[in-house]
């Protein structure tokens, strides 16, 4: 991938306007923070061929082989308060949705960071991840100075290890071919600049919003605290709050609202 090709092919006004690719990296996320906290404007954009260190949430690892998937991180100065930052997730997610309909495939969100697109598998169908997004924010006085959103999706890797086999899948394994990464991140940068400036208009509303219109709730749907598996509740999603909380009601008709969790 180089810059140069990008940008010939980039219709946005400012998001990837400013655009660093690296041949590896440890986790474009740390690069990103490190330049934003440098002074990077809103819309850099950091893509890696390959992380040693690709991280998902709670310290967890996100496979990052090299030249076949894409991994990039966007630098974001929202004037919103830091409460409202956490449902950027949701509008990236949106924003990868919107990039994969335009490949003709029919990406479902689940909440509150991942992609996942459905796939045969013997006489059934199951949903499996081809992408995942990690929000990280400094703020102080009550602001938030920056935001990164990683992104990480599966586009050509056709093979994954055993412990994430059963779960994850690719945008070549359901086309059926091969996708230009250049042309894949133009789509997203593409997709997701106008839901970053509705974000800046209308905060969290505009986050939900978008999200929703790609959600799809696993039914009945279990609910895992992070990193306490043990605490769990059952129930039925009924949506999303106004503030980006999963709305779930449980079996005595009681509803509640999570916060963070992981969603099964
Ligand atoms: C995520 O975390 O899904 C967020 C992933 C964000 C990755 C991007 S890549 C660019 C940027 N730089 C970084 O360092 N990170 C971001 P979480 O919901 O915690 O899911 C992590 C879990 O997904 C792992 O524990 C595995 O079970 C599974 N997983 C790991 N790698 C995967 C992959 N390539 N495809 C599908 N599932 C994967």
């Amino acid at each position: 991938m180089d810059e140069a090709e990008l940008a010939a092919r980039l219709h946005t006004r400012w998001l990837g306007r400013a655009f660093e690719w690296h041949a590896s990296c440890g986790s474009t996320n740390d690069l990103a923070a490190e330049r934003a906290r440098a002074g990077a404007p809103a819309g850099l954009v950091i893509v890696a061929d390959a992380q040693t260190s690709g991280r998902g949430r709670l310290g967890r690892s996100w496979h990052s082989p090299a030249d076949e998937n894409l991994y990039l991180s966007i630098v974001l100065r929202p004037a919103r308060p830091p409460s409202e930052i956490p449902p950027l997730t949701l509008l990236a997610g949106a924003g990868v949705a919107r990039a994969l309909t335009t490949f003709g495939l029919t990406p479902r969100l689940k909440w509150p960071n991942d992609v996942e697109l459905v796939e045969p598998v013997g006489a059934t169908n199951r949903r499996r991840k081809v992408c995942g997004v990690l929000t990280e924010m400094a703020s102080a006085g009550g602001s938030a100075l920056h935001v990164v959103v990683g992104i990480g999706i599966n586009a050509n890797a056709v093979d994954f290890p055993p412990e994430i086999a059963e779960r994850a899948t690719s945008l070549r394994r359901a086309l059926g071919h091969a996708v230009d990464r250049v042309e894949l991140l133009a789509a997203l940068l593409e997709a997701f600049e106008p839901l970053c400036e509705a974000f800046d208009r209308r905060g969290p509303a505009a986050a939900v919003e978008a999200f929703e219109a790609h959600a799809a709730f696993p039914t009945p749907c279990r609910v895992t605290a992070p990193g306490r598996p043990s605490e769990r509740l059952e129930g039925i999603a009924l949506g999303v709050e106004p503030d980006g909380a999963l709305r779930l009601q449980d079996e005595t008709g009681q509803i509640h609202r999570v916060i963070s969790g992981e969603l099964s």
